[in-house]
């Protein structure tokens, strides 16, 4: 539902607006096949013995890398389908108006209001996705395998900064301690020393497939979790999600109302008219601005 953005949904978030609940949103994130939908399966079960109620969003990004995974994840996840206290769903982010954490963040405020305790959003790290998960959610797992030694090195470090905790998963094949070393290495250089008041991202290594290293997992969610509660980051983290949502909507409110099909045809006539003096671009610029300004003083319509 949130995926339409129409006014249905508009008045369905306006009705949930002011339920102070909040579920706890974990973005799980890292390259393809990393096991992020693995983990996932893992962090319900033992969300679950602890009696906390899960919602997952799978975000299918719709890009090549993704090989119809979701497809088996789906199939993974009708094991814990039957729980009524477990919902999954997956959501596509093509043609999602306002991208990822536009539609996420609504689908987002409908668990809230349902109560569930936690949200889990896994999303394959490809391009802008990990931004737009660190944006959507509370505590970001970024997931790394042995077989990622290379890209450790690699990545760019906007990506890296991201992590919360970062999650050695498969480490139950070879390299293992070779990214671990590299991991660390990366986060001693940024500096990290133990605090009150700043995180030392964690290492956590797991072996998703037989149920290893998910307890800690686990522990370091919490901690991370109390840590920004104490330090009153949680709230400021999810101000800035609000301030970016309503900026938002602002700007692609603004966006529709400015560049209709017929107003770009007609700027385009104008720059390709021939003979006449054309006037500058700014110019051009300055006097749509103009023109949007005084619609919008005079309640008139843009037109
Ligand atoms: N050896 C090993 N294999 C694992 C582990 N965790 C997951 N796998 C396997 O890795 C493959 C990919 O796991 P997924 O959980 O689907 O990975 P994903 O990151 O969700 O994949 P995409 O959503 O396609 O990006 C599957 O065959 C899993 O069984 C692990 O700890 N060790
Ligand atoms: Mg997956």
């Amino acid at each position: 539902m949130a995926e339409r953005a129409d006014a249905e949904l508009g008045q369905l978030l306006e009705l949930l607006a002011g339920d102070p609940r909040h579920a706890y949103r974990v973005g799980i994130t890292g390259p393809p096949g990393c096991g992020k939908s693995t983990l996932t399966m893992q962090l319900i079960r033992e969300l679950r013995a602890a009696n906390q109620s899960v919602a997952v969003i799978a975000v299918d990004p719709s890009s090549p890398f993704s090989h119809g995974a979701l497809l088996g994840d789906r199939v993974r996840m009708t094991e814990v389908a039957a729980d009524d206290d477990v919902f999954i769903r997956s959501m596509a982010t093509r043609g999602a108006l306002g991208g990822l954490s536009a539609s996420v963040a609504d689908a987002a405020d409908i668990f809230d209001a349902a109560g569930f305790n936690y949200l889990l959003l896994e999303s394959v790290g490809v391009g802008q996705n990990e931004l737009d998960i660190a944006q959507a959610t509370d505590t970001v797992l970024l997931v790394q395998t042995p077989e990622s030694g290379d890209d450790v090195q690699m990545t760019k470090a906007g990506i890296m900064e991201i992590a919360d905790i970062f999650v050695l998963n498969k480490d139950d094949r070879e390299g293992g301690d070779a990214v671990h070393a590299a991991l660390a290495e990366m986060l001693h250089v940024r500096g990290q020393s133990p605090s009150p008041h700043s995180w030392v991202t964690p290492i956590v290594r797991t072996i998703a497939l037989q149920s290893a290293g998910i307890a800690a997992l686990c522990g370091a969610i919490s901690e991370h979790r109390m840590f920004q509660e104490r330090s009153h980051m949680l709230e400021a983290r999810r101000v800035r999600r609000n301030l970016e949502r309503v900026r938002h909507l602002v700007q692609s409110h603004v966006e529709r109302e400015l560049w209709s099909e017929e107003r770009l045809r007609q700027l385009e006539r104008e720059l390709g008219a021939v003979g006449a003096a054309k006037p500058s671009v700014r110019r051009i610029a300055a006097h749509v601005l103009a023109e949007f300004w005084r619609c919008a003083g005079s309640g008139r319509e843009f037109p």
